[in-house]
C-alpha cells in the first residue's frame, strides 16, 4: 500500500508511503489517494494531516512510469493524466471542508509541491526543500501549483522559481509565507499533532467558515461583507459560540 489513511478521533492521517522514491507518484498511488479521498468525503474529519513517509514529501510525478513508451517512441498524453487523474485530486482536496495541514518532511518536488499547497496551513522540517522541478524536466507547472503558489508567495517570486526551475529551503519557504513554520524533523510529528490537538479543541463550524470566506476571495469589500455575515448568522446559532460566550461573560459569583 503507497498510502496510508489513519484516524484517531476528529483528526485523520493522510500518509505517502513509497518512501524507497520519495514518495513520487505513480499510478497505482493515484488510485488509492482517491479512494483514501473517498472516506474522507463520506466522513470529513476535523482536521487532515497531510505528509510523507521516510525522507522525502513527494518528489512529485514518478518520471520512471512513462519511461518505456518515451524509450520506444511512443508518444505520452499528459493533458489526460492530468485531467484524469492529478486535477481531481488536487480539486477534492481542496474542497474537503476540514482544516488541512501539511507536514513537508522532507524535499516536495513539482506535482508534490502541488499536494502540499492544498493545505491550508504547512508545517516543514528545517531540512526541507520545495523544488520546482517541472523546468528541470521541460513541463510547466501543474497540480494547481500555477494557482496556488503565486497565492502565497506573489505572481513574482513563483514565475522566477517556474523559469529556473529553482529550489528553496525552508528557510526561505518561511520567509516567503509559503510555510507557517519549521521544526527540527524529530519534532515535525510531535508538533503536527500538538498544532491538530488544538485544532480539534475549537469550532469545526468556525474553521470551515473561516476556510470558505478566506481560501476564495470575494470579488469585492460588499460581496465579502455580505458573506461575513451570513456566515457570522450561522456560527452565532452554534453550540460552541454561544457556550463560549456564557463561560467568557457569566457574571461572577459574589465573593
Ligand atoms: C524518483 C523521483 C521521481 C522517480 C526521486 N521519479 N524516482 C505531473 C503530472 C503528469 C505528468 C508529468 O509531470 C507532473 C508534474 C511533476 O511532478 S514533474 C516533476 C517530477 N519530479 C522531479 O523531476 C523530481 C526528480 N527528483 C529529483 O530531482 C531528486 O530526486 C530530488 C531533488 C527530489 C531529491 O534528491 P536527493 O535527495 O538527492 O534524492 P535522490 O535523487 O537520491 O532520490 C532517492 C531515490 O528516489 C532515487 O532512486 P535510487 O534508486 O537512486 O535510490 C531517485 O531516483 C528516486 N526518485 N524522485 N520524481
Amino acid at each position: 500500500e503507497h498510502i496510508r489513511l489513519t484516524r484517531d478521533g476528529a483528526i485523520a492521517r493522510l500518509i505517502l508511503n513509497r518512501p524507497a522514491r520519495l514518495n513520487a507518484l505513480i499510478r497505482p498511488m493515484q488510485a488509492e489517494l482517491a479512494t483514501a479521498l473517498d472516506l474522507l468525503e463520506a466522513e470529513p474529519p476535523q482536521v487532515l494531516i497531510l505528509t510523507g513517509e521516510g525522507r522525502g514529501f513527494c518528489a512529485g510525478q514518478d518520471l520512471t512510469e512513462r519511461y518505456p513508451q518515451i524509450a520506444a517512441g511512443e508518444a505520452v498524453h499528459l493533458g489526460a493524466s492530468l485531467t484524469q487523474t492529478y486535477n481531481p485530486l488536487i480539486r477534492r482536496l481542496n474542497a474537503l471542508p476540514c482544516v488541512i495541514i501539511a507536514a513537508v518532511n522532507g524535499v516536495a518536488a513539482g506535482a508534490g509541491i502541488g499536494l502540499a499547497l492544498t493545505a491550508d496551513i504547512i508545517l516543514a522540517a528545517r531540512q526541507a526543500r520545495f523544488l520546482m522541478a517541472f523546468g528541470k524536466v521541460g513541463l510547466g507547472p501543474d497540480a494547481g501549483v500555477s494557482w496556488a503558489l503565486p497565492e502565497r508567495i506573489g505572481s513574482r517570486r513563483a514565475l522566477a522559481l517556474a523559469l529556473t526551475g529553482g529550489r528553496i529551503d525552508a528557510q526561505t519557504a518561511l520567509d516567503w509565507g509559503l510555510v507557517w513554520a519549521l521544526h527540527d524533523a524529530d519534532d515535525l510529528a510531535a508538533a503536527t499533532q500538538e498544532l491538530a490537538l488544538a485544532l480539534v479543541a475549537g469550532s469545526a463550524q468556525a474553521q470551515r467558515a473561516a476556510k470558505q470566506l478566506l481560501r476564495e476571495k470575494a470579488p469585492s469589500l460588499d460581496a465579502a461583507l455580505a458573506r461575513e455575515s451570513a456566515c457570522q448568522d450561522a456560527l452565532g446559532h452554534t453550540d460552541f459560540y454561544r457556550a463560549a460566550v456564557l463561560a467568557f461573560a457569566a457574571p461572577k459569583p459574589a465573593r
